[in-house]
Order: C-alpha cells, then structure tokens, then sequence
C-alpha cells in the first residue's frame, strides 16, 4: 500500500545547538530508535526513514552507531522521508487519516557557525538563514557544562580543533567552546528566542532537547522540571515566557542510551564512545521528531476539514507514542 503523499512540499527542520551538543548524534539516535525500539514494538505502525541522494531513489537509512564522529565542519542539507505506515495486516479505516510519509529537509552545522549566527547574523548568514527559515526547530541543551576542558581532555572526548585554514580566529570564544556555561546558555538562549519571534512567519514549532541525559545524575520524568533542575529557574523561566509566542515541548533525550550490566542500566557511553555497540538502544531521539511530525498531520487535518466532520476526523486521528519514561 502506498503512503498518501499530501506533504510533497518538504518539512524544512533545522538543528541548533553549540559545540560538541550532541547534533549528530542525535539524528543517529533518531534513525536507530525508529528501526529497533519503535517499529519492532508498535503494534499498529512501522516507522521508516529514508535518504536521498541527488537524483537516486529514496533508500532506508542504515542506523549505524555513532563512532569517531568528527564535529561537523560545514552546514549540510540530509533530504529525507519519513513514513509512519500501518503493520501488514493491521489496516482499517480508521488508519487513512494517520498514513503519511514527510519529506524532510534537515539542516545540520557546525555547532560554533549556529551560536556565532545568533550574535552576528551578516557574517554567519548561511547558518542564520536555516535556523529562521526552518518551521521546525531543535534546540539542544548539553547539561555538561559543569565538566571541566581537563575532564573532557581525560575522557578522551573529542575537541574540535581548529585547523590552520580556518577562520576560527573570526569566532566569538563562547561559540568554540563545547559545554558551554549557565550564564552563556542564558545569554544566547534570550538572543535565539528573540530573533526567532521576529522572524516568524508561519507558526514555530521549538522541540527542546537536553540531550546527554545518561551522564547526568538528576532523573526527572517531567523534562520541564528536569530543565530547570540542571540549568536553573532562569533558563526555566525563560523557555516558559515563549510558550504562548512558539508551539514548544520539552524533551530529555541520550543518543547513547542504556545497557544492562549484571541487570542493572547503565549508561552505554565511557571515555567519548559507545561501550556496547551491539546493545545500542537510544533513548527517546525520536520523541522530539514524532511530536512535530504529530503536530503536522494534526494542522493538516484541521485545514482539509470542515465544520461538520473536523471533530469526527481528529478523533479518528492515531497519535504518536508518548515519550519513554525515565530508565
Ligand atoms: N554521554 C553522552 N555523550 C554524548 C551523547 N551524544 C553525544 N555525546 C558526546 O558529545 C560529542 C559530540 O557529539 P556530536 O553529535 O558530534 O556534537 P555536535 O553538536 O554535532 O558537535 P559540532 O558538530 O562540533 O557542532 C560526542 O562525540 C560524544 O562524545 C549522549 O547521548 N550521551
Ligand atoms: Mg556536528
């Protein structure tokens, strides 16, 4: 059975986030959890991301676990589809409102070009440009700001150096930086929401992502409570006075997950890497993807119907699953 394609326009989803968050990661947790949490365990869909390359066909993407990924160098466009499609055997009327594929167009940058886009928008237009064009944002917290440059050094994690061609030089230091500050966050965070709100122009929608959640201490199932527990009421509060400007939810996300060791859950990452590949198991890098993916199909279904069948239709509607709960 064929997907309906109602969305041939694509669904333009950009990635902010400073050095060393956890961008790539997170898209690779996103591919992964989608072939082996979600779609082996859903009982009605199956989920299926697929790439495109120049004028190739769309094929599936290999969910290949993060490895000596270097930190990205240049703004990259990956030109995917996305399908939620009932399992074989599983469809009933109630299935054509929810049958979709998304045609994604995901901005992806160098962390230091997106923070230093937000304080000069002339010098960093490229990266200015993805972040206030896209309706669909990611905006990624990485909570170990705490940990010192020499811990990073120790753990083996890799820090983006500068190569001699570059014009690093050019760059504010906060956007270099990995595991930026508190009070950083803070600063550039109200510059980002302000420029967004003056660039709006269709309806925004702000997933909000603390990503790392494996190698922080705090575990919190309300991610609103969480934020404000690892970056302070200021942030918290700041996030909370756009709620009423963006469409925006909150997400605690590990692309590297948890293994089981002698049946207790651990973190399956020590020292920059994942410990057990074989075991990957991400944990909840699709949420923030099924909740704009959700609101979409939502949107589309109250603007193609009328006063007499929109409630029928939405109540029809199938929805996403909710996000994991906490390990
Ligand atoms: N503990 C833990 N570490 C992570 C996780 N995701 C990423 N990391 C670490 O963070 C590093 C940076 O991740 P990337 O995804 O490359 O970060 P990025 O935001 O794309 O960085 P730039 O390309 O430099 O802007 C990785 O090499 C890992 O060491 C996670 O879920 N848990
Ligand atoms: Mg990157």
């Amino acid at each position: 059975m064929t997907p309906i394609d109602i969305y041939p326009e694509e669904t333009n989803i950009a990635v902010w986030g400073p050095t060393q968050s956890g961008k790539d990661w997170l898209y690779k947790g996103f591919a992964k959890e989608l072939e082996d949490y979600y779609s082996p365990r859903a009982v009605d869909f199956d989920f299926i991301l697929q790439e495109k390359h120049g004028t190739d066909p769309y094929v599936p993407v290999i969910a290949e676990p993060p490895k000596d990924i270097a930190p990205t160098t240049f703004g990259e466009d990956y030109i995917h589809s996305f399908i939620r499609r009932p399992k074989p055997g599983v469809m009933n009327s109630n299935y054509s409102a929810s049958i979709l594929t998304h045609y994604i167009n995901f901005h992806n940058n160098r962390g230091a070009d997106l923070v230093a886009a937000v304080l000069d928008r002339d010098r960093f237009e490229e990266a200015y440009f993805s972040i206030t064009k896209s309706q669909y944002l990611l905006i990624l917290l990485d909570p170990l700001f705490d940990k010192s440059s020499k811990e990073k050094l120790d753990s083996n994690e890799i820090i983006p150096v500068p190569s001699d061609d570059d014009d690093s030089n050019e760059y504010p230091d906060v956007a270099l930086q990995p595991g930026i500050g508190k009070d950083e966050y803070f600063k550039i965070l109200t510059k980002l929401l302000q420029t967004l709100a003056e660039t709006q122009s269709a309806s925004r929608y702000l997933a909000i992502c603390i990503t790392k959640t494996d190698a922080i201490k705090i575990k919190n199932n309300n991610p609103w409570a969480l934020l404000e527990r690892v970056f302070g009421n200021k942030i918290s509060r700041l996030f909370n006075n756009y709620r009423t400007v963006f469409n925006m939810e909150m997400f605690a996300t590990s692309a590297a997950g948890y293994t089981k060791v002698r049946g207790i859950h651990q973190p399956n990452f020590a020292h920059g890497r994942l410990v057990d590949e074989n075991h990957w198991d991400p944990f909840n890098c699709a949420a923030p993807f099924f909740w704009m993916f959700q609101n979409r199909e939502i949107e589309h279904i109250k603007r193609t119907s009328n006063f007499l069948n929109k409630e029928h239709n939405l109540r029809k509607y199938i929805r996403y699953p909710l996000p994991r709960q906490n390990i």
